[in-house]
């Protein structure tokens, strides 16, 4: 019995999700947690980080050794999003955007030749994906994105603009999602050094500093045929690459609340209020154990869900769910281990409170709060509330 796996679950972990989990962590041990509290406060996001992870193989690891990644199960996928987010979600995001995102649109929906000229460089992080699907006017409702794609001889003619686009300012090639002549979602592999697409960072986030976020400007872009995703037709297309992503959310968040946790029950343990360690109160083992309950829940939630995907027997409701869920509960944790801390707890110089500040936008993007009780309110009822 332990803080870290209450319940045990490490039983059902093959012994390649163990070491794949345990390799993740020593990494983001040695590597980020030292330096985490100063680059979130810089709002630096370590890009000399990414070429190591990607030896780690943490870029696309479902993904099948031709095309640069290891075939692992979907629960190791989860296990590595948990290891990074104890780092920082922000990590994880990248990684999440990278994998779950880009490379799965370009696996999905892509061409032979577009998934060799891109997917084993992008799982050595050699070149860096993100992923434009919202719009300053259009982000729970993406079906209502402005962008569009013309066609033109030997392609296609892209305008519009996209806002809060992960990995932007960092992208090599940007998927973009964008309505042709009769109005279908199209995905559109664009290099970022094409004439007419800029990238603005976006430097005023209180959340999330550890990663990069822009709004993406595509001004009469000219792409050629190759540059089409063809597998994809229709809002169908980036809302299951979304599902990926999801996926690796219900699983990072285990991680940032794990993180939480084990800082909130150490600093009980030493910190001496009235005479004796705040641990040797009744409220303060009551917050603990507040916290270690939500996150035994948050790991059984993700466990059976990575086991559905690896029985390809996963349904997108059931991602909703996780994601609201462990989205929600990471928060809560977070904001208990940010209040037993006393005034340390609004210090970088602690974890608690920069984990609290990013789980603000675990908890709105891919898809908020409300849009996944949508979603699976819809599954309940057959009725669309949106
Ligand atoms: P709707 O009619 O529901 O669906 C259209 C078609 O898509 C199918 N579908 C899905 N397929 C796979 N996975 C999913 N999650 C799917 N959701 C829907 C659906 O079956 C249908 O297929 P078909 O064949 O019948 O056409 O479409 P709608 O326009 O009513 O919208 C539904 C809604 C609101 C659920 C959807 O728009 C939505 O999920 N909105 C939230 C948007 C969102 O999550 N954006 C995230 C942007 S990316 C991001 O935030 C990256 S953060 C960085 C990081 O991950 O770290
Ligand atoms: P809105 O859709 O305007 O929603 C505002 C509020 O209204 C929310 O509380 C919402 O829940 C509520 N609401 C909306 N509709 C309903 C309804 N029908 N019923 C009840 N309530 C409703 N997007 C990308 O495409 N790629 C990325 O890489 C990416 N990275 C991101 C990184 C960060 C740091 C952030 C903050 C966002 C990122 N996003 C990305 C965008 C993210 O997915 C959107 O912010 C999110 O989907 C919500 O859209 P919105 O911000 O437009 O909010």
């Amino acid at each position: 019995m332990t803080i870290n796996d209450f319940f045990d679950l490490e039983r059902w972990l093959s012994p390649e999700e163990r070491q794949i989990r345990d390799a993740v962590r020593q990494f983001v041990e040695a590597e980020v947690r030292p330096h985490a509290g100063r680059w979130w406060q810089e709002g630096r996001f370590p890009s000399e980080l990414i070429g190591p992870l990607g030896e780690l193989g943490v870029f696309g690891p479902t993904l099948p050794e031709e095309y640069g990644g290891a075939g692992v199960s979907g629960v190791a996928y989860g296990l590595m999003m948990q290891e990074l987010e104890r780092g920082d979600s922000g990590l994880r995001s990248f990684a999440s955007v990278q994998s779950g995102l880009s490379m799965y649109a370009i696996y999905r929906y892509g061409s032979e030749r577009q998934k060799a000229e891109y997917l084993p460089r992008m799982a050595r992080g050699e070149v860096i994906g993100c992923f434009g699907l919202t719009e300053p006017d259009a982000g729970s409702d993406p079906g209502a994105m402005r962008t569009v794609a013309h066609k033109v001889a030997g392609g296609y003619r892209l305008h519009g603009a996209k806002r809060w686009i992960t990995n932007g300012n960092l992208a090599q090639v940007a998927v973009i999602w964008a309505k042709d002549d009769e109005g279908v979602v199209r995905g559109f592999l664009v290099p970022t050094n094409a004439p007419g697409f800029s990238a603005r960072e976006i430097h005023t986030k209180a959340s999330m500093r550890m990663s990069v976020t822009s709004e993406l400007y595509l001004d009469q872009v000219e792409v050629g045929e190759e540059a089409v995703l063809p597998g994809a037709h229709g809002l169908s297309a980036p809302l299951s690459c979304l599902t990926q992503a999801r996926f690796g959310i219900a699983f990072g968040t285990v991680g940032a609340a794990l993180d939480c946790l084990e800082e909130a029950l150490e600093y009980a343990k030493t910190r001496i209020a009235f005479g004796r360690p705040i641990a040797a109160t009744q409220l303060v083992q009551e917050r603990v154990v507040d916290m270690l309950s939500r996150v035994v829940a948050m790991q059984l939630r993700a466990l059976q869900l990575g086991r559905l995907y690896d029985q390809g027997a996963l349904h997108y409701p059931q991602v909703s769910l996780a994601k609201r869920d462990n989205a929600r509960a990471a928060l809560e944790v977070a904001r208990m281990a940010r209040e037993l801390l006393g005034g340390n707890g609004i210090s970088v110089d602690y974890a608690a409170m920069r984990h609290l500040a990013n789980l603000e936008t675990v908890d709105t993007y891919e898809g908020t709060y409300e849009i996944h009780t949508l979603i699976v309110g819809r599954a309940l009822t057959g009725e669309n509330a949106f």
